[in-house]
């Protein structure tokens, strides 16, 4: 497995040098919307500490992503008025990954509506900032 790329474009928005939607912090991971969603909601929840994929994350690390990832889906649950959540997580380009730094999405999903493709078109920056707003309240209401 080739080793951890500094310069993927989520190390680059973990350092600030590029923007997202934000919608959860803590010291170990971060979570933001993600700009070309398979459905309205679709968030990516990351470890801070530099991980390809789930080939070379620390176990400590993956167990908080995915606390992060349980907390992100309740609360996307009432702001998107979601009938489920779909979890999805990609290794290595054959196991269909694209940016190579660990992340899991987490997407609210309607009863009969299926998700787009992978990458299928960036979202409108004035509706991405009105659904982290809503993520984020919905996560401080708890
Ligand atoms: P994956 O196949 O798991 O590596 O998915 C990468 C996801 O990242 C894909 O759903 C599109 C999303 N994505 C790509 N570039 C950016 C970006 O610059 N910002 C954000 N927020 N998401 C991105």
């Amino acid at each position: 497995m080739p080793s951890y790329d500094p310069n993927n474009i989520f190390a680059k928005i973990l350092r600030g040098e590029l923007p997202c939607y934000k919608v959860y912090e803590d010291d170990k991971a971060l979570a933001f919307l993600d700009i070309m969603p398979r459905a309205p909601g679709h968030t990516l929840v990351l470890p801070k500490a530099p991980a390809r994929n789930i080939l070379d994350v620390p176990a400590d690390d993956l167990a908080h992503v995915a606390t992060v990832a349980q907390t992100i889906a309740k609360a996307a649950m009432t702001a998107f008025a979601a009938d489920g959540i779909t979890v999805q997580q990609f290794n290595e380009g054959a196991g269909g990954q694209v940016v190579f730094h660990l992340h899991v999405h987490v997407i609210p999903r309607k009863a009969g509506q299926p998700m787009k493709p992978p990458a299928a078109a960036k979202e409108k920056p004035e509706v991405l900032a009105e659904q982290a707003k809503a993520l984020m309240a919905a996560l401080a209401a708890g």
